[in-house]
């Protein structure tokens, strides 16, 4: 991932209205030649990404461009061998992330250096056992958890992954590598690291010859095939105002807020219940099914469905409905934890969130599915419910009390261009 996202309060504008009608011409005409500038400058914005197969700004809306790989696979003789050059303090390693030595060294440079919101308030906070899950899915390559060391010291200021995918694109399942992870430490940014960091990891996967990629961010490149919308829903809001994560809205007090977002203590669905190790086939046709129906989707078996799904303690939670006559799964919800490290706040370190990952609904309406997912949640004691406006969670994103967050998480496809940009709701896909 990723993009931070903090819920998104309409702030009520304050100051001096009383500008003269020639001043704010003035203050608009500036407005406006500030954005021609941008515009024209934005095709020389991406000095390294506009050299790399991806769909470049000026081929938005140009349709009689083909659908599919940008670049044809090149013999795998002809694919680098040796690395790329780092500046000469730098080496490259390989990550035995089942080192419990190199997961605490690449968890301490995530910790300090990932991914923060746009006030420097809060930051990701991927635990050991989160990162080797997300890291180890089946068929995963050692070889694409790439790591950067200061060769003197030998300590570790940057990383990059990739796991690999079957990701379906309309009617082609595509085999992709998913990249997440790309940090470099706070001291070595603006030096061009990213860049190579990129390639290499590029250079690597097509080692294993897979030629396409798929990854989110929190920026905007060249060039999204969509745009996300993150939701949060309080479960905690006495702590997320404390800390600054929301406000108190308009004319509400503590306690109103309080009652607000209050949930009952039992789940309302009968067959509710978490998924066991038995109900993986079932899960996996149940996903199947369900996500045959969005654009860009994974393509997920049996073993990707029991790494990915099977309840894992603290890492993600899965929750079914089982028919008590039938014993027929029919429906089926989920999430991920991910906490944030709370930067500067004397009485609350870690902020602890949910996030949604894979529903489905057959029988039990969508909404009443994911009111028992925030029930569970809460029990777990999260803080926050966080969800994207994927698959069909808009369907509940209003009613279940979640406000919209202020970050945009892009999705990207590397390699691969599609002919149109997707809506967010055609996306089947949820990367960590
Ligand atoms: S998204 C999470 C990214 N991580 C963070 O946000 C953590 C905090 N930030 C940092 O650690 C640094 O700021 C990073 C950039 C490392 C992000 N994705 O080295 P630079 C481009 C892609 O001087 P730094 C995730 O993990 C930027 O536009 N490119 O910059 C998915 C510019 O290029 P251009 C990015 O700030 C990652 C160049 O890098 C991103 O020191 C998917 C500047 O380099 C970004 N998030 O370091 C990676 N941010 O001039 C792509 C900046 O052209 C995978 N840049 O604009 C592609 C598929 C590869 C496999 C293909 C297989 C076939």
């Amino acid at each position: 991932m990723a993009g931070y996202s903090e819920p998104n309060e309409n702030h009520v504008t304050s100051g001096d209205n009383s500008e003269s009608p020639e001043n704010e011409s003035e203050v608009s005409i500036d407005a406006l030649a500030r954005k021609v500038q941008e515009s024209l400058s934005l095709a020389k914005r991406h000095k390294f990404w506009e050299t790399q197969p991806v769909g470049q700004f000026n081929e938005l809306g140009d349709t009689s461009l083909p659908e599919g790989p940008i670049e044809q696979p090149t013999p795998l003789s002809e694919v680098k061998q040796e690395p790329y050059n780092l500046p000469s303090p730098y080496e490259w390693i390989t990550c035995d992330i089942d080192s419990e030595e190199v997961c605490a060294e690449v968890y301490n440079l995530l910790t300090n250096n990932y991914v923060e919101d746009d006030e420097n308030m809060f930051r990701f906070n991927y635990s050991k056992e989160f990162l080797r899950w997300a890291l180890r899915p089946p068929g995963y390559f050692r070889s694409w958890h790439i790591g950067v060391r200061v060769k003197s010291s030998k300590k570790l200021v940057a990383f990059i992954t990739g796991i690999p995918a079957r990701i379906r694109v309309r009617n082609t399942v595509v085999l992709m590598a998913e990249v997440n992870f790309l940090c470099v430490h706070k001291k070595l940014r603006s030096k061009r690291l990213a860049p190579v960091m990129i390639k290499e990891v590029t250079r690597r996967v097509h080692l294993e010859n897979i030629w396409q990629a798929a990854y989110t961010a929190g920026v905007v490149l060249p060039t999204p095939v969509t745009t996300c919308q993150y939701w949060h829903r309080s479960l905690n809001p006495k702590k997320l105002i404390e800390v600054g994560f929301s406000r108190l809205g308009a004319r509400m007090t503590m306690s109103r807020t309080i009652k607000l977002y209050k949930l009952s203590d039992q789940t309302a669905t009968p067959g509710f219940r978490k998924m066991e190790p038995h109900d993986v086939p079932a899960v996996t046709r149940l996903l199947r099914n369900y996500l045959q129906q969005f654009a860009v989707a994974p393509d997920f078996d049996v073993d990707d469905v029991e790494h990915w799904l099977l309840p894992k303690e603290d890492v993600v939670e899965s929750y079914m409905v089982e028919s008590s006559e039938t014993h027929e799964i029919t429906d089926f919800c989920s999430f991920y934890s991910l906490p944030s490290s709370i930067l500067g706040n004397q009485n609350h370190s870690v902020l602890k969130a949910a996030y949604s990952y894979y529903n489905v609904s057959t029988k039990t309406p969508l909404l009443q599915l994911m009111s028992d997912a925030l029930i569970v949640a809460k029990k777990k004691d999260f803080d926050v419910f966080n969800a994207l406006d994927v698959m069909h969670n808009e369907t509940f994103l209003k009613e279940l009390k979640f406000g919209p967050g202020d970050g945009k998480l892009h999705y990207y496809l590397y390699n691969y261009r599609l002919k149109h940009v997707l809506r967010s709701s055609e996306l089947g896909l949820v990367l960590l």
